[in-house]
């Protein structure tokens, strides 16, 4: 009945799966291998356009944009909301999954392809490394993607992207005062949404960052020690290929902490 199309590592396949596991909901395993570049593959593509993961069918419907996956979600399946009832609440979750959409998102390639796949990637001949950039539909994407490629750490797009990623743990740091979820008294899809970036910051040896926010700290284990973080997370985060992200975040440490503590400097 549903089908997704998604990748182990990718954290918009993380923010659904991790829905589908807080609802309990089964669904059939489609693999799209971003390195090999299914995601480019025309059947792929007539599903999603953007050439990205993840997709959903649904009895024969195609759903694409995680976000906008998960609210349909919650809306076809509601027996576990996940969405606050009450709307100033609903009004906060929806501002995160916004700010994960606009802001966080778009900079998270930046991290994950100019750190943690950037070895990989140039292990591969000058032809291969091009045809896959040429394939990335958005050129702006496309631009950033080389950049980093290219540069690794010291790309100039790699200080909007940590200034993102700190923004968005600093907002985290400030909404969990009023308690344990970023938005009203429960788990809910603002907690799917920010779970898989804080994840690729601790991925890509960026654990400082998170551990120097106590309460984000707190919420990583509350969100960690959940039943749908193991099924949905653990489950396929493949140990060879963390530990080498892990590897390449801590030999780029020392840049990626100047860029920070230079942040708000500027
Ligand atoms: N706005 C889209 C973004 C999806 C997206 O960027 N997915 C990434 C993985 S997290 C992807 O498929 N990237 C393909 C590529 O890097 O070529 C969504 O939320 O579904």
């Amino acid at each position: 009945m549903l089908e997704l199309h998604h990748h182990f590592l990718s954290t918009c396949s993380q923010k659904v799966r991790l829905v589908l596991a807080e609802k309990g909901l089964d669904y059939e395993s489609r693999w799209v291998d971003l390195m090999a570049g299914e995601q480019h593959a025309p059947e792929y593509v007539k599903l999603n356009p953007n050439h990205v993961v993840p997709t959903l069918v649904h009895e024969g419907r195609v759903l694409i944009e995680s976000t906008l996956i998960n609210e349909y979600l919650d809306d076809a399946f509601p027996d576990v909301p996940l969405r606050p009832a009450d709307p100033v609440e609903r009004h906060a979750m929806r501002l995160w999954t916004k700010k994960c959409d606009g802001e966080v998102h778009p900079q998270a390639g930046v991290l994950t392809y100019g750190i943690g796949t950037r070895p990989m990637i140039l292990q591969r001949s000058a032809e291969e490394i091009e045809t896959s950039l040429e394939a990335i539909p958005d050129p702006s994407r496309r631009a950033a993607r080389r950049s980093v490629i290219e540069h690794g750490v010291k790309a100039p797009e790699m200080e909007g992207a940590l200034r993102a990623f700190v923004g968005m743990l600093d907002g985290m740091e400030a909404s969990l005062e009023q308690g344990d979820f970023l938005a009203g008294s429960d788990w809910s899809l603002a907690d799917a949404s920010l779970l898989p970036y804080v994840l690729r910051l601790d991925h890509l040896a960026m654990t400082p960052l998170i551990e120097a926010r106590g309460r984000v700290a707190a919420w990583y284990d509350r969100m960690r020690a959940r039943g749908s973080y193991a099924v949905a997370v653990e489950a396929f985060v493949p140990a060879p290929l963390v530990a080498n992200f892990k590897a390449q975040g801590e030999a780029v440490w020392k840049d990626v902490e100047a860029i920070v503590d230079g942040l708000g400097r500027g």
